[in-house]
């Protein structure tokens, strides 16, 4: 719908690289609307919780090593269709898949230094924001030029 929300979150080695602004341009360019932004140092309870799912997968502890290796920025980005749009924009989970032209494709040579997370489903979205957001840290805004902002 079009108050379809994701989480994206830009992965150490994105942030590591200097490429937390371009990914962001990306999304804002595309005319997504931020409502949370934040950086964390993720801990090892939330990647747990966030990818309980590949638990018993042999590339799990990298994973879990990689992803608490360094600050991470994770956002929420709402609009029209924005889990499925934010998917075709990061790209092929392996970046050697990866399409040119998507940030994986762009900016990633491996699957395990990938460099960003997009939610891949409205359950998946759901859940994810709910476990790396408190409610009061997604903010409802307007832009300057819609009519019910003018004084
Ligand atoms: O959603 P997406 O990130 O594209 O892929 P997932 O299948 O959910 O896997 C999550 C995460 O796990 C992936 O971004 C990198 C890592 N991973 C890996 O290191 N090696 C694999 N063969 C598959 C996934
Ligand atoms: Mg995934």
């Amino acid at each position: 719908g079009v108050r379809e929300r994701t989480l994206i979150a830009i992965k150490p080695d994105g942030v590591q690289r200097r490429l937390v602004g371009q990914i962001i341009q990306r999304f804002e360019q595309r005319g997504f609307k931020l409502v949370g932004l934040k950086m964390l140092q993720v801990s090892d309870d939330l990647l747990s919780q966030h990818y309980g799912q590949l638990r018993t997968k042999p590339f799990y502890p990298g994973l879990l090593q990689y992803m608490t290796s360094g600050p991470v920025v994770a956002m929420v980005w709402e609009g029209y269709k924005v889990i499925e749009s934010s998917r075709m924009m990061v790209g092929h989970t392996n970046p050697a898949e990866a399409q040119p032209g998507t940030v994986r494709g762009d900016f990633s040579i491996h699957v395990s230094r990938n460099v960003v997370h997009a939610s891949d489903s409205v359950e998946g979205a759901q859940r994810e924001i709910q476990l790396w957001f408190k409610g009061k840290e997604l903010l409802n805004w307007e832009c300057c030029d819609h009519a019910s902002t003018f004084g």
